[in-house]
C-alpha cells in the first residue's frame, strides 16, 4: 500500500511537471536574443525609430516608405507603390542573424499583393521590379511573395530565396521558382499577433525560420548549406503593391553578430571578394511543397513536445490502472471481512 501511494505521489508529480514544461517549452524562444549573438545596434531598427520623424541613423528610406511612431510603412493598401529602407554601413562580419518583425495587411481577406523582400546586397537605394528594388542584384533576397503570378500549382503566400551574381533575373511571372534556393508555404497576412522571421547566416548555411502561428516560437522554413555572400554589403527591405496592394509594415530588426567559433585564420581571411552563389543547389521549388512535404514538420520543438505528450499518457494510463488496482483489492479486502 505504501509502496502504491509513494508511486502514485511520485507518478502526479511528474505528471504536472511534464505538462508545465509542455505548456511553457519555447515561449516566444522567438523574442530572445540568439545563443552566441551580440546585437549590433547599428544594424538594428527598433522604436523610436527617428527622433524628427524625417531621418533614421543607420538608415535611409525612399518612395512610399512612411515613418510612424509604431512601424515603418514600405507601401500601403494602394496600388502600384514600391518603397523601401537601406542601411547605411557596409556589413562586415561573416557570421549574423537578423530578426525582423513585420505586418503585412489589407483589406482583401484572401488576396494582397505583392509582397516585401530582406536584402543583403551590394547594390542599395535602387528602386525596380524585384518587389520594389533593382534585379540583377549581387546578393541574398528574400521574398515574402503574397501574390501567384505564376501558373505553378502552390499555394500562396510563399517565401522564397535567391541569390544573385549580378547577372542572374527574378522572374516576376513564375515567382521567382526557377532561381530559388530554398522557399515555403508561409501564410502571414492579417495576423492579430506579432509575425517575425529570422534570417541567419553562419558558416555558410543559410536558415530562414519563422514564428508566424502566435506560437512565440521558430519553425523552420529552409535551410541550405553552402551559400557563399561575400562582406561589405548592405541590409535593406523594400516592398511592392500591383493591381492588387497591401500595406507592408516592418515593426523592428534585431541583428545580432553570431559567434560561429571560428578560428583566428578563419577571422583573418578576407571575404570581401567572394562570389555570391551556391555550391549545391536544390531542384527547382515543385509542387510538393504544396502539401507541406515536411518544411514545417521537422521541427525539433514539435518532436519533443510530442515526446513529452506520450510520456504525460503514458503516465497517466499507469497511475489510473493502480489506483483502479488499489481500489479493486480494498474491495475485495472489505468483501472478505462481511463473509468472515
Ligand atoms: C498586376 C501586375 C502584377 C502584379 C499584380 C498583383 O497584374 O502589376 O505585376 O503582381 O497586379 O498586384
Ligand atoms: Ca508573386
Amino acid at each position: 500500500m505504501e509502496r502504491c501511494r509513494i508511486f502514485y505521489k511520485f507518478s502526479i508529480n511528474i505528471i504536472v511537471f511534464l505538462c508545465l514544461l509542455v505548456a511553457s517549452d519555447g515561449q516566444d524562444s522567438s523574442q530572445m536574443a540568439p545563443e552566441g549573438g551580440f546585437l549590433k545596434r547599428e544594424y538594428s531598427l527598433t522604436k523610436p525609430y527617428s527622433s524628427n520623424g524625417m531621418t533614421m541613423p543607420f538608415w535611409d528610406f525612399r518612395d512610399r516608405t512612411m515613418l510612424t511612431n509604431n512601424f515603418i510603412r514600405l507601401t500601403s493598401n494602394h496600388q502600384a507603390e514600391v518603397g523601401s529602407v537601406w542601411n547605411k554601413i557596409p556589413l562586415y562580419l561573416r557570421d549574423w542573424e537578423m530578426q525582423v518583425q513585420f505586418k503585412v495587411h489589407g483589406g482583401g481577406r484572401t488576396l494582397g499583393a505583392d509582397g516585401f523582400a530582406i536584402w543583403y546586397t551590394k547594390e542599395r537605394m535602387t528602386p525596380g521590379p524585384v518587389f520594389g528594388s533593382r534585379d540583377e542584384f549581387h546578393g541574398l533576397g528574400v521574398f515574402f511573395d503574397t501574390y501567384k503570378n505564376g501558373p505553378q500549382a502552390v499555394t500562396f503566400p510563399q517565401i522564397t530565396a535567391m541569390v544573385g551574381n549580378g547577372s542572374v533575373k527574378y522572374d516576376h511571372m513564375t515567382d521567382g521558382k526557377s532561381n530559388a534556393i530554398g522557399s515555403c508555404l508561409a501564410s502571414f497576412r492579417n495576423k492579430d499577433y506579432d509575425t517575425l522571421v529570422s534570417i541567419k547566416y553562419v558558416k555558410e548555411t543559410l536558415q530562414i525560420r519563422l514564428d508566424i502561428d502566435g506560437l512565440g516560437e521558430w519553425r523552420e522554413c529552409f535551410s541550405m548549406p553552402g551559400v557563399k555572400l561575400p562582406t561589405g554589403y548592405f541590409i535593406g527591405m523594400s516592398a511592392a503593391t500591383g493591381d492588387l496592394a497591401d500595406n507592408h509594415d516592418l515593426i523592428n530588426v534585431k541583428f545580432f553578430h553570431m559567434d560561429a567559433g571560428r578560428s583566428a585564420e578563419e577571422e583573418a581571411e578576407d571575404w570581401s571578394t567572394v562570389l555570391p552563389g551556391v555550391s549545391y543547389l536544390k531542384p527547382p521549388i515543385d509542387n510538393r511543397d504544396d502539401v507541406g512535404s515536411g518544411d514545417f514538420r521537422n521541427s525539433s520543438v514539435s518532436g519533443f513536445k510530442l515526446f513529452l505528450l506520450v510520456v504525460c499518457i503514458l503516465l497517466g494510463v499507469g497511475v489510473c490502472v493502480v489506483v483502479g488496482v488499489v481500489v479493486f483489492q480494498k474491495r475485495q479486502a472489505q468483501n472478505r471481512k462481511r463473509f468472515y
